[in-house]
């Protein structure tokens, strides 16, 4: 072990020194040498500054940006702009074994359409749960624009637990945006189309087509939504857009938009001018504004219709029990966002240069006055524009989405047509600064600019377009998020990041302290569903049992070994094995592989997972751990025998490899000694500290004593077949309890490591 010891700490040494060495010029350089020679400017060097995140550094913010066509999230820090985690929402994500665990299928299949597997997500719009109106960090919310769904992501482990299909939509894009306290998640239809699943004539568009919204009851509690406890809105055939709910004086209330009030059905192929021409036509649109507490009052009252399974609240009732209003906004709107206080709605059209800004007073006052415009063809009421207006600004050309700041009356409106961001004041209606942008920017995300209290300090302007902003990778470029620093009165762009996962719509960004996350799961534990897996094993008790005609594989990994180490079954039989990762330490992942099967496996400390296969072809089938765990995981291997459907097990002696003797036992043993000293030297320099204070270091001790009690065991074996003077079982037993020493040895050094870097004090003893 000594010898071990020193090779473990000559490791590291020797990997300072040659990195030093390899970049001694460079190293020698200025900081005026370097930006000389990378030819970059003070501004480019204060950039890096501020976005330059030390090793093992932290940022302040966490993005979870929607990843777009590829069904995922991204989630990256801020200002550093480092990618952190990808998250398998609606498509399977291999590395996180989503979507090839029995667990994480169950969810993926939750969001089947009509019994199909759906695979991909056109994912635009997250949102993060609220308490109070500010950003929580429990829950993150996605929905998907083509297949209507939304899914639950539990922000404690970062997975997606929950997928819910919209049985009356057909396509989506209000969503997801949640009321103050969560207990709502919007989703508004863009296309219109029948709510039944059947064939309607495009002739019966104006009577048959429909749009709506959806709020989706979410449970706290458990942390799904309740598809029993939502209900919808039905409203008329034009194509909704974003919506927002309404918060402070407007809580209670909810705002989504709309383009095509038109109802053009299109007919380009036949001659008829193209939806672009047939759904510009007038000079405005109708932003919906909805009293959804109402609207769920009548539907506990009894006054919903159901539709495919879910409340609907019909526009008809909407209308006669003043749940539903129009307010005409300028031409092809996109964005609607409410004020940090709930007052102002901001919304622009973007074939117009203006953003509006309607005051929620004002149109509550006319709600309340039945002082209404006007009907539209549904005999919807029409709020008046003049009257609902607080200002209009000319922000540029085709102005999509707004943020907010922590600065009072201070917003930014992404200019997708210009190419830029424009700062205003919504109070006083004027342009304070504008920022070009590489290009095309769609959304914008201030930091926790959807919230009550924006933080301000950063905005990223997510662009629809990179074109020559990096080095090129084909026909498809990656998006580009680029940073920009809000902090001063002039917008500075910071930095460009390349985004190569799909376009990604929106994102959110939360103050990375609000975030607990945990590090690992309480043992044996169905990380889905949230409860501990009936399939759960303690290493000792592993076992293969068949039950109802599927072989069961209860088992274990550990570094640095999968027990079951041998699976065999018959060709035909249905195999379902359950892994239980029993490690204890952080970032400790075991893989699970089996050879032509599709099993692939993530186990994170903690989690039970497991796979269903029908072994149908007979063979030998390697398996292993997919994670470099430690030091022997390349042993971290098994074999799935399948016999040929008929024939006997062998039971055939399997080769023995080295003949051991009572010498080999003997040396084995006494390098195992020397290797407990070491240990306990270590063990005596932690204990003597006070490494309680550090919680890391607790749960590294908490896996040392596993792997010193795993090591006992071993020693006990060992000793026992040396009793009986078998030499080759007590060495092999031998070799093992050393395998465990050496990973005890490995995460004392570990403690101890962190325990001196953190200037941990000694602590008295009381004898
Ligand atoms: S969208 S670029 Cu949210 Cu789908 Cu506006
Ligand atoms: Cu476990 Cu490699």
């Amino acid at each position: 072990m000594q010898h071990f010891t020193k090779h473990l700490l000559m490791g590291s040494a020797v990997v300072g020194l040659s990195m030093a060495a390899s970049s001694a010029a460079f190293g020698d350089d200025t900081l005026q040498d370097v930006m000389k020679a990378r030819g970059l400017t003070d501004k480019d060097v204060l950039a890096a500054a501020k976005t330059y995140v030390p090793t093992g550094g932290r940022d302040e913010f966490l993005a979870f940006s929607s990843g777009g066509q590829s069904g995922q999230l991204i989630v990256y820090g801020i200002p550093s702009m480092r990618i952190l985690k990808y998250i398998g929402v609606f498509t399977p994500e291999p590395w996180q074994g989503y979507g090839f665990d029995d667990e994480s299928k169950a969810v993926l299949a939750q969001g089947r359409i009509d019994g199909k597997d759906i695979k991909f997500g056109d994912t635009h719009h997250p949102a993060i749960s609220e308490t109070n109106g500010e950003y929580d960090g429990q829950y993150l919310f996605i929905n998907d624009k083509n297949n209507p769904r939304l899914a639950v992501v539990d922000l404690k482990d970062f997975e997606t637990k929950q997928i819910v299909v919209n049985p009356i939509m057909k396509s989506e894009h209000g969503g997801a945006f949640v009321s103050t306290n969560t207990e709502y998640v919007i989703e508004a239809s863009q296309y219109p189309a029948p709510f039944s699943k059947k064939y309607v004539p495009l002739s019966k568009f104006n009577q048959k087509y429909r749009g709506a919204v959806t709020y989706w009851k979410f449970n706290r509690e458990i942390g799904r939504i309740e598809p029993q406890n939502s209900f919808t809105v039905e409203l008329p055939p034009y194509s909704q857009d974003l919506s927002d709910f309404g918060k402070g004086i407007s809580e209670g209330w909810s705002f989504t938009n709309s383009f095509c009030t038109e109802r053009y059905i299109g007919g380009i192929e036949s001659g008829r001018p193209p939806f672009e021409a047939g759904c510009s036509q007038k000079d405005t649109d109708f932003l919906h504004i909805i009293n959804w507490k109402k609207a769920a009052e009548l539907i506990a009252a009894g006054k919903g219709k159901e539709v495919n399974g879910m409340q609907v609240l019909m526009m008809k009732t909407a209308i006669k029990e003043g749940v539903l209003f129009m307010l005409p906004e300028a031409k092809s709107p996109h964005g609607i966002d409410v004020s940090p206080d709930g007052r102002y709605l901001i919304v622009s059209g973007k074939l117009d240069t203006h953003a509006s800004v309607y005051d929620f007073k004002k149109i509550k006052a006319l709600i309340d006055k039945k002082d209404f415009a006007g009907k539209d063809p549904y005999g919807v009421p029409i709020l008046d524009l003049k009257k609902s207006l607080h200002t209009q600004v000319e922000v540029g050309l085709g102005p999509l989405h707004t943020q907010y700041d922590s600065k009072p009356c201070t917003v930014y409106t992404s200019i997708y047509v210009d190419s830029m961001v424009t700062k205003w004041d919504y109070c006083k209606g004027k342009v304070l600064d504008t920022l070009h942008i590489h290009y095309n920017v769609g959304h914008l995300m201030t930091m926790e600019g959807d919230s009550v209290k924006p933080k301000g300090k950063y905005l990223v302007a997510l662009n629809k377009l990179a074109i020559d902003r990096f080095n090129p990778v084909g026909p498809l470029h990656p998006q580009n998020h680029q940073l920009i620093d809000i902090s001063g009165d002039k917008m500075e762009l910071l930095y460009d990041m390349p985004v190569p996962l799909g376009e990604p719509h929106y994102a959110v960004a939360i103050a990375a302290d609000k975030l607990k996350p945990k590090i690992r799961y309480s043992t044996g534990w169905n990380s889905r569903t949230d409860e501990k897996s009936e399939y759960r094993t303690r290493p000792g008790r592993e076992k293969i049992v068949k039950k109802d005609g599927v072989t069961h594989v209860y088992g274990t990994l550990i570094r640095s070994h999968i027990t079951p180490e041998i699976i065999e079954v018959e060709q035909g039989d249905t195999v379902s094995v359950h892994f239980t990762n029993v490690e204890r330490a952080q970032d400790e992942t075991h893989g699970f592989a089996i050879n032509g099967t599709n099993v692939n496996l993530s186990v994170e400390p903690g989690k039970t997972v497991s796979a269903t296969f029908v072994a149908d072809k007979a063979g030998v089938f390697p398996y292993y751990c997919t994670e470099f765990c430690s030091a022997l995981h390349l042993e971290m291997q098994g074999y799935l025998l399948v016999r040929p459907k008929g024939m006997k097990a062998s039971s055939g002696k399997t080769s023995q490899g080295t003949v051991y003797t009572e010498a080999d036992y003997s040396k084995q043993v006494a390098t195992n000694v020397q290797t407990q000293e070491v240990i306990d030297s270590v063990v005596g320099y932690i204990t003597a500290r006070n490494f309680k204070d550090f919680a890391p270091v607790v749960s590294l001790v908490e896996d040392a004593t596993d792997q010193l009690n795993f090591a006992a065991d071993a020693k006990k074996k060992s000793e026992d077949y040396a009793v009986a003077k078998d030499w080759q079982n007590a060495t092999l037993w031998a070799q093992q309890w050393f395998q465990y020493q050496v990973k005890t040895a490995d995460i004392g050094l570990r403690a101890k490591t962190y325990l001196e870097e953190h200037g941990a004090k000694l602590v008295e003893t009381k004898d």
